[in-house]
């Protein structure tokens, strides 16, 4: 990993400032020394690296685009998108950690949030003393959150939460969860939910073959009771709920990105060092048409990130552009990690390298944050102006 170079082949550097430049070197040698070492073992042991998560508060991982002011770092949306590239090149589920923290807890509680609750929590999770997660999904609902099941009633003094969330990252040690829960008349609205209240449990869960690093969980609610003081009342709606999601799946479109170039990257050295049949296999046709089909898409999904990234700084992109460029890049990582993989033969498939591992994590992002069905149907549904998915 120390001779990682990021593939560049349309010298996008030439339209990245000064700032982007810094702010993407100081995340890659923090990825290089700090995740790329230990990550493959605890990915075997199916552990989060808790230790980290000190170091992705002082790399501004956690709320790079919220204000200096709530404890963010203040950068802007292509900033953001370099450091999901760069935490993704280690491993999609330390990627996941900052994308949850900053695009599904911080976002929510900035945009949707009051100015105490932005003044309790932003600072301390810009700083990573406190992690949230964000519990939309449940058991009977993924990609059609609209129907949830969870509901809150409206006691007076508090409100009383019930209901279960499933497939939660980083439930399992979460301080604070975002959770999305329908009133008396059937509104979504976002909720605090703080571990400790009672009623309110986080259980693992286990036996996951895709982002091993990462954790996930439930998050069940039995007659649990929230202050009001804990509802978002800035925005209601399942929008609300899909208004975090856009952020969060920009920053996937540009985190596959990095999966994807170390996959590109290990196996273009690979191919040029393994010798067959008396030359390095990097010299034969077939070879050399995975890693130049790799490179082109790795360019192509690059553009499009950029591109997107330039339309968020504006306030521009919509969300079906950013769901095309979800599906796309993600789509394109995952078959690069497949195509990689063979390059390396049977070394592909050890913990000796990194290809597998992302080709398993990629598996879990090509489903969460709407599955790669749901992100063409939203495309369709743009451009077509009928909704397939009812
Ligand atoms: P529909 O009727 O189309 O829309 C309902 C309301 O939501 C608004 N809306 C959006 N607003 C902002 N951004 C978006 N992307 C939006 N999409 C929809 C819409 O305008 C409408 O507002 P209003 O005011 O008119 O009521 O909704 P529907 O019920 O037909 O469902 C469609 C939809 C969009 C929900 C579905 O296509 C979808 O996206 N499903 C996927 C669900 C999903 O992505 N779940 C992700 C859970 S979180 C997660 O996976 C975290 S993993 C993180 C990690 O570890 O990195
Ligand atoms: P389903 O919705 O049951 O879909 C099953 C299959 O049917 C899919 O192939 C889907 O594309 C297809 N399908 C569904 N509807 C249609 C349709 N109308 N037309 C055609 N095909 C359709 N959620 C959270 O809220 N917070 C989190 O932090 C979170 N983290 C996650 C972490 C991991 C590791 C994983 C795997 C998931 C996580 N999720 C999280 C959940 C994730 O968002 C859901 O898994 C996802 O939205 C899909 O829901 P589902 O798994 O219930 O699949």
């Amino acid at each position: 990993p120390d001779l990682f170079e990021s593939p560049d082949y349309y010298n996008l550097d030439d339209l990245l400032s000064e700032e982007h430049k810094l702010v993407r070197e100081a995340t890659r040698s923090w990825v290089k020394r700090s995740i790329s070492p230990i990550i493959e073992d605890y990915a075997q042991r199916s552990e989060f690296p808790q230790q980290i998560i000190s170091g992705l508060a002082e790399i501004g991982a956690f709320g790079p685009y919220i204000p200096v002011e709530y404890g963010g770092a203040g950068l802007d949306q292509l900033s953001y998108g370099l450091i999901m590239q760069e935490i993704e090149r280690g491993d999609s589920g330390i990627r996941s950690t900052a994308s949850v923290q900053s695009s599904l807890v911080m976002y929510p509680i900035f945009s949707y949030g009051t100015e105490e609750q932005r003044k309790k929590y932003l600072p301390k999770l810009a700083k990573g003393e406190i992690m949230g997660c964000f519990g939309l999904t449940e058991p009977n609902h993924g990609s059609n959150p609209g129907g949830m099941e969870a509901k809150f009633k409206d006691m007076g003094t508090h409100y009383l939460l019930n209901g279960a969330k499933l497939w939660i990252s980083n439930a399992p040690f979460a301080d604070i969860a975002i959770v999305w829960a329908k009133n008396e008349e059937g509104k979504i609205h976002g909720l605090i939910i703080e571990r400790g209240m009672e009623g309110f449990s986080t259980p693992e869960t286990h036996n996951k073959w895709s982002l091993r690093a990462s954790a996930t969980g439930e998050l069940i609610f039995h007659n649990v009771k929230v202050p009001r003081e804990n509802l978002l009342p800035g925005k209601n709606g399942l929008g609300a709920a899909m208004g975090c999601l856009d952020s969060a799946r920009y920053g996937i479109a540009w985190g596959a990105i990095g999966a994807a170039m170390d996959c590109y990257d290990t196996a273009l050295r690979y191919a040029k060092e393994r010798i067959q049949f008396g030359k390095p296999i990097a010299a034969t046709q077939l070879q050399q048409k995975k890693l130049a089909e790799m490179i082109t898409e790795i360019t192509k999904a690059q553009l499009l990130a950029f591109r997107l990234g330039q339309l968020r700084n504006e306030g521009k992109a919509t969300s079906a552009q950013i769901s095309m460029a979800k599906r796309n890049n993600v789509e394109m990582a995952l078959k690069i990690a497949r195509e990689a993989r063979q390059v390396l033969g049977a070394m592909g498939i050890t913990g000796e390298y990194s290809i597998m591992r992302h080709m398993m994590n990629l598996e879990s992002v090509i489903t969460y944050e709407g599955t790669h069905d749901i992100h063409l149907l939203i495309t369709g549904h743009d451009i077509t102006g009928y909704a397939a998915f009812k």
